[in-house]
């Protein structure tokens, strides 16, 4: 908050407070809480009232973000977050899920499997834990520890009818075919049901100023057991820089850890870059630097 309020004084209109840049540069004045976004569209708007009422009522940006995305987590119709997400090729669902609050206090949870909530035992694990995150049956028996129930493993009726599907012929195709789909307008997964990934990653300020973010996620569909990808890996998939602003990820995460793409967001914002600057600079480097053959 203190630098946000020295970049104001200084002048330069064009650093960016990560979210709501355009009415700090516009104005030259604070941006102002509350604010939440969250990636992706449909779903998300349900994840994005929930995160309000908490705003709304003075919460802090941290609680809003967890019961943001718990909305996808605890909906069993979602392909791609939560226990009713697709599973990997072995047909286990993993999940996957990191948080970051303004004091820079990171947690996550990665591979966790049979466990309702992967954002609750990311932010047991930043509060609770002196490490930062938790893996597989660590982090089940973590969570459990902590009262989570240990949940049957089954799939969903949508999973288990893309996983049979995905069965038939057993191929690995993590990529989206954007211009089939029209462009860079991506229709509703759940509806169009081609593709095979989506994360919700939610970042948020509150009344008071304060950032913090979460991302979930099954990761991506009948990935190869044991799989990470971007989304529990602070920097990558998540990162939140009180001073600067906040970024989240949703796509193909082996990229986005390539070029730590959260983290270079933020650190583009803090040269003075606009977030959708910020962003279309990080495209950028993951086209340029993704080797040709992949
Ligand atoms: C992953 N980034 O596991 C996630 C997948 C995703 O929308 O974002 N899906 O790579």
């Amino acid at each position: 908050m203190q630098r946000r309020e020295l970049i104001k004084l200084l002048g330069l209109g064009t650093i960016a407070a990560g979210i709501g840049n355009k009415a700090f540069s516009a104005t030259n004045k604070k941006v102002k809480g509350p604010l939440v976004l969250s990636t992706w569209y449909n779903q998300s708007v349900t994840a994005n009232l929930a995160a309000w009422k908490i705003l709304e009522a003075k919460g802090t940006a941290l609680d809003a973000v967890e019961a943001g995305v718990q909305v996808s987590e605890n909906d069993w119709g979602n392909c791609c977050v939560g226990l009713g997400a697709n599973p990997d090729r072995e047909g286990h669902v993993t999940l996957d899920a990191s948080i970051m609050n303004h004091r820079y206090e990171i947690g996550a949870v990665a591979a966790l499997e049979r466990i309702k909530s992967p954002i609750h035992t990311a932010r047991l694990v930043m509060e609770k834990t002196p490490h930062v995150m938790l893996v597989g049956l660590g982090a089940q028996e973590f969570a459990v520890s902590q009262g989570a129930a240990l949940e049957k493993e089954v799939l969903s009726d949508h999973a288990q009818k893309s996983y049979d599907e995905w069965l038939k012929k057993s191929e690995y195709q993590p990529i989206m075919n954007i211009e089939k789909q029209g462009g860079p307008h991506m229709p509703d997964p759940m509806e169009s049901g081609e593709f095979n990934h989506d994360t919700i990653g939610m970042i948020a300020m509150d009344a008071e100023g304060n950032l913090s973010g979460a991302c979930t996620t099954s990761g991506m569909g009948f990935k190869m057991r044991g799989r990470l990808g971007d989304s529990p890996i602070i920097g990558a998939g998540l990162y939140v820089d009180n001073e600067v602003g906040a970024a989240t990820a949703t796509g193909h995460g082996e990229e986005v850890i390539r070029i730590c793409g959260s983290f270079l967001v933020v650190e583009l914002m803090r040269q003075g870059h606009s977030p959708e600057q910020a962003c279309k600079k990080a495209v950028e480097r993951s086209k340029a630097k993704t080797p040709r053959d992949r």
